[in-house]
């Protein structure tokens, strides 16, 4: 059976042959190309240096040792060149220590632009002290970090809190290739590399790094996506495919595969090792293309990371816990942007929408069928010709009152603008941003000419600030035309997507601003033109409110350190198979751990037909992905929710109904993450840090720290293995009732029907709900809220709430409040939550939302009952039984709940639980 055309099909195909290909695409087959793109071994730097031992050959000079306050410096010989390198070692309070390699700063090495980091963290340093130096070796300690320098050959051992925790070099697979002249004698690929039928000019030579990370006594390394893999990721000397190693370089992949060591559309060069009482961080910030090996011998975990360019610029979290080691990413990279409440109710997108009558008859089809969603998205036909930021009149003659009759409603739209630039002189963005010098240039300086969805394309150099500052303007109502304050955006194929470039990309030769080698700066691509975008929507929003503005919300495809504080990613073209569905949760965990949490896989998968039960069983995990939305591929079947039967139509309802009544408590996630970096997703062991076996577990997962979810990832199944972890206590959240406790993780038989997945309430915490069903997150605004009190062992809980105007950055001037909610000794008190150091304080903002339901789970039975005693008032109102959810199917109910309290959440206040 044919796979759907790849783009290069698109073009070489004529028409009548590739629309019987495409009528005849519903059993869909996946072809992932890996013929297309590059394995280590045919790529010149790194054959040249994997497993290749060098280490040895670099020394440090003892007598170049000068150490000041928080830095020390070294020099690092390379012996058999005699070449010399900079070695700097800093420490800084924020949680981390600094390896910094270079040549000569005269060389001109690639060093990522500070602004993929935030300012000022350089400035907060701590110091080191000298705990003995020798003519082998300086000790040093900073805080909990202990760090030990060997000269002959260089090594670096790092202990934190007196464990182990990191080795650099012990494998001497460290290498630093410097700048040379060209020889003779120089092996085939040093200065010209051939592929595939383009040829890189590598007018630079070879200049290759490989950092060799051994984490000892550690058996689980995370993070390092994007790909399709599990969570803990496998050694890379294995069977195939896991024998080459895992890639960091942005591509559009297209039909990708789900279980492969591949890299994907974007590339975060972070890694979490985590072991029983200690979880480290390593970020090595370089954005060129980098290969990672990972082995697993001897009991602990040794990684090889070899990047084509840069310097060695590695960053060791050294907080000691999972949470401790985001925070410290984000006091350097930035936490996750706070998201528009409305970017968090439920997506609905297709490649196409045809027209304006489709979009009306699907907005109204979720009112019909009574489902609620947020967002209506267009893909690349509603542009005239693939011409960004501009409408095919014939099928969009209305585009802003077609928005305003969505945002009637409380919705907003969604259109996608690539980065590909039609070459078309009549286009005003290309002539314009030709006229002023805006594109990346080719080896020979001129505008850089690439095939994509238009045609011959330009690509905006969005590495140059003014370039972004340029494409920013182009997002204003006045030069946006049929756009309105109700529009956002899609940023697809900015990996960059060339389809007849070397592996659907650039070539490494193209230059950019300051003659910069597209090769150095290629991971930048994508985060760089996402921030321009999202400039562009906050640019809009100030213009209509100078004084709070409008957060933006972009999507993007490709993504690098710093893609968190833009905005959301998805994870690209997965097919509606449930083996994507199963790796959409390690891929979603993986990316929360690499500190960008707001991510989400396309509902029902992209290429292919999902039946009713697969996508029934999309919508019950996508209820939980940070960023919710149902996708497909232009020659998919239909699926909007209600084409599926009145059974299915009823089950995907309640899933997204799920969805909805949780915000309260998403949102307060998603505050977490913009304050400290916490992910939204987490892996059990995230929550569980000493539970060893939990450390591999990849299939259910925690949303926050107080709901666990296990999807269902296969068809016609009646009953699933649900991993409970120890020691906590764990309510079914459909019924209220108490699993059976147990002192050690249990493995628990659990039946399942199509109507939902099992999802836990964990005991000792306090999770905010809104539960009328409402059509849109906007009707939800004034909505009253349920408080879910689920009890530990002692009885009590603890729980917070963060709201604000879910829209504007007023919340940055204290415009936002911030509950804490807490259950002891019988006692429910709600009091102001403490603000973090350097934070800005709550302000005065008085919402006026109150809290309608208070229900508890795991009440000591008490014959007669329990009343609750309101604040000051005398009076006691008896707790009832049930029902928990005003959206769920009810069940046998085993919870107690607080009818009609009416407690304002603006205030403090306390409730009194008392035996009857
Ligand atoms: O713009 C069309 C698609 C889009 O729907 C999808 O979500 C992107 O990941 N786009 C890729 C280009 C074509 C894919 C075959």
């Amino acid at each position: 059976m044919a796979a759907i055309a790849a783009p290069r099909l698109l073009r070489a195909v004529p028409i009548v042959v590739l629309c019987s290909l495409l009528l005849h695409s519903t059993q869909h087959v996946l072809a992932f190309k890996e013929h297309e793109f590059k394995k280590c071994a045919q790529t010149s730097f790194c054959s040249r240096n994997r497993n290749v031992p060098q280490g040895a050959n670099f020394e440090i000079i003892p007598a170049s040792i000068s150490l000041n306050t928080a830095t020390l410096t070294a020099t690092l010989l390379n012996k058999p060149y005699g070449k010399h390198l900079q070695l700097t070692l800093t420490s800084h309070a924020d949680g981390f220590v600094r390896l910094m390699v270079d040549e000569s700063p005269s060389v001109g090495r690639y060093q990522v632009p500070s602004d993929i980091l935030i300012s000022g963290w350089e400035n907060k340093k701590q110091g080191f002290t000298e705990n003995s130096r020798t003519a082998s070796s300086i000790t040093l300690t900073t805080g909990e970090t202990k760090l030990e320098l060997n000269f002959q050959p260089f090594t670096l051992a790092i202990t934190v809190k007196g464990q182990p925790a990191l080795q650099i070099n012990s494998r001497n697979l460290f290498n630093f290739e410097h700048r040379r002249q060209k020889q003779d004698s120089d092996p085939a690929g040093y200065w010209e590399e051939s592929w595939g039928g383009h040829t890189d000019s590598k007018p630079k030579g070879p200049e290759a790094l490989s950092l060799d990370l051994v984490f000892p006594g550690f058996q689980h390394v995370y993070g390092i996506p994007e790909r399709a893999t599990s969570l803990s990721l496998r050694a890379t000397n294995g069977a195939a495919p896991y024998g080459e190693p895992y890639r960091l370089y942005n591509l559009d992949v297209f039909e990708y595969l789900d279980d492969h060591p591949f890299g994907l559309y974007g590339s975060i060069p972070m890694m979490l090792a985590h072991k029983k009482g200690l979880t480290l961080g390593v970020l090595w910030l370089n954005s060129a293309e980098m290969f990672v090996d990972v082995v697993k011998e001897r009991g602990q975990v040794g990684s090889q990371w070899v990047a084509e360019s840069g310097i060695v610029d590695l960053f060791v979290f050294t907080a000691g816990s999972p949470a401790g080691v985001l925070a410290a990413y984000a006091r350097l990279a930035g936490p996750s942007a706070m998201p528009q409440l409305f970017s968090l109710g439920y997506h609905q997108c297709r490649w196409n929408y045809k027209d304006e009558a489709d979009v009306k008859a699907v907005d109204a089809g979720f009112d019909t069928h009574d489902i609620p969603y947020d967002v209506l998205w267009l893909d690349i036909e509603h542009t005239n010709g693939k011409r960004y930021l501009t409408w095919d009149s014939s099928l969009f003659p209305s585009p802003a009152p077609m928005q305003l009759d969505l945002a009637s409603r409380g919705r907003r739209m969604v259109t996608i603008v690539d980065p590909h630039v039609k070459r078309d002189p009549g286009y005003y963005v290309f002539a314009e941003a030709e006229a002023a010098g805006h594109y990346v240039k080719n080896k020979y300086n001129t505008d850089f000419d690439g095939w994509c969805w238009p045609g011959s394309s330009s690509y905006l150099d969005v590495t140059s600030p003014a370039v972004r500052q340029w494409w920013a303007q182009q997002f204003t109502l006045d030069r946006y035309s049929g756009s309105t304050p109700h529009l956002y955006i899609w940023n697809d194929m900015n990996e960059p997507s060339v389809f007849n470039g070397p592996e659907i990309t650039m070539p490494k030769d193209n230059l950019h601003a300051g003659g910069v080698e597209h090769r150095d700066t290629h991971n930048l691509y994508g985060v760089y033109y996402h921030m321009a975008t999202a400039e562009g929507l906050q640019l809009r929003g100030q213009q209509a409110d100078p004084q709070d503005g409008d957060r933006p919300f972009v999507l993007s495809r490709a993504f690098f350190t710093g893609t968190q504080r833009v905005g959301p990613i998805w994870t690209g073209d997965n097919a509606a198979q449930w083996s994507h569905l199963r790796v959409s949760v390690p891929m979603v965990l993986s990316l929360g751990l690499a500190g960008l949490p707001n991510v989400g896989a396309d509902v029902g998968g992209f290429f292919g037909n999902p039946d009713a039960e697969l996508l029934t069983r999309w919508y019950q995990l996508g209820a939980y992905y940070p960023f919710f939305r149902g996708h497909a591929h232009l020659e998919t079947q239909r699926r909007e929710p209600w084409l599926f039967g009145p059974e299915a139509t009823a089950r995907i309802r309640a899933a997204i109904r799920t969805r909805y009544s949780l915000l309260p408590y998403i949102y307060t996630l998603f505050r977490a993450a913009n304050t400290s970096g916490q992910p939204i997703l987490r892996p059990l062991w995230f929550e569980f840090p000493e539970h060893e076996e939990l450390f591999a577990v990849d299939e259910e997962f925690l949303a926050g720290p107080a709901m666990l979810v296990k999807p269902v990832v296969a068809p016609g199944v009646g009953q699933v293995e649900v991993t409970l972890p120890g020691g906590a206590r764990w309510y079914d959240a459909a019924t209220g009732a108490l699993v059976p406790p147990a002192a050690k993780t249990k493995s628990h038989r659990v039946q399942v029907t199509l109507d939902a997945i099992p999802v836990y309430y964990r005991g000792g915490h306090i999770v905010p709900r809104r539960e009328r069903p409402r059509r849109s997150t906007a009707a939800q605004a004034a909505d009253p809220l349920t408080l879910v009190v689920a009890l530990d062992e002692q009885g009590g809980a603890e729980g917070e709430l963060y709201m604000d105007d879910g829209r504007s950055f007023a919340f940055q001037r204290g415009g936002y409040l911030h509950r804490r909610f807490v259950f002891r000794s019988m006692k429910l008190v709600s009091s102001a939550q403490q603000v973090p150091a350097g934070g800005v304080p709550e302000g005065t903002l008085t919402l006026p939302v109150s809290i309608e339901r208070v229900v508890f789970l795991g009440l000591p039975p008490s014959r007669r009952g329990y009343k609750a005693v309101v604040g000051g008032s005398r009076q006691a109102v008896p707790l009832e039984a049930g029902p928990l959810s005003l959206v769920a199917a009810p069940g046998a109910e085993a919870a107690l709940v607080l009818r009609k309290p009416d407690l304002p959440v603006s205030h403090d206040w306390e409730v009194e639980i008392v035996a009857v």
